[in-house]
């Protein structure tokens, strides 16, 4: 029932913009993302080797999973301008 769709706005809310995130052993790449400020974004995580941990400390997310010797070395920078 395509027709019931008709009168939804698709610019009454911005899209949320979608950054895929490949982790492994022990980097992400891309290791450096910007955003714009007041744009949703959602965060796909996807692990070539292990579980990992992720966790961005302004947007109090985290998720903590010990990857391997080479851990405290995986980080990547976050930009909103
Ligand atoms: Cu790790």
């Amino acid at each position: 029932m395509i027709a019931g769709t008709a009168g939804v706005s698709s610019s009454a809310e911005p899209k949320p913009k979608v950054i895929k995130i490949l982790a492994r052993r022990f980097t992400y790449t891309p290791n450096k993302i910007t955003l714009k400020k007041g744009v949703p974004v959602v965060f796909e995580l996807q692990t070539a080797d292990v579980l990992m941990g992720f966790s961005i400390p302004d947007f109090q997310t985290r998720a903590d999973i010990f990857c391997g010797s080479g851990h405290e070395t995986m980080n990547g920078t976050l930009v909103v301008e």
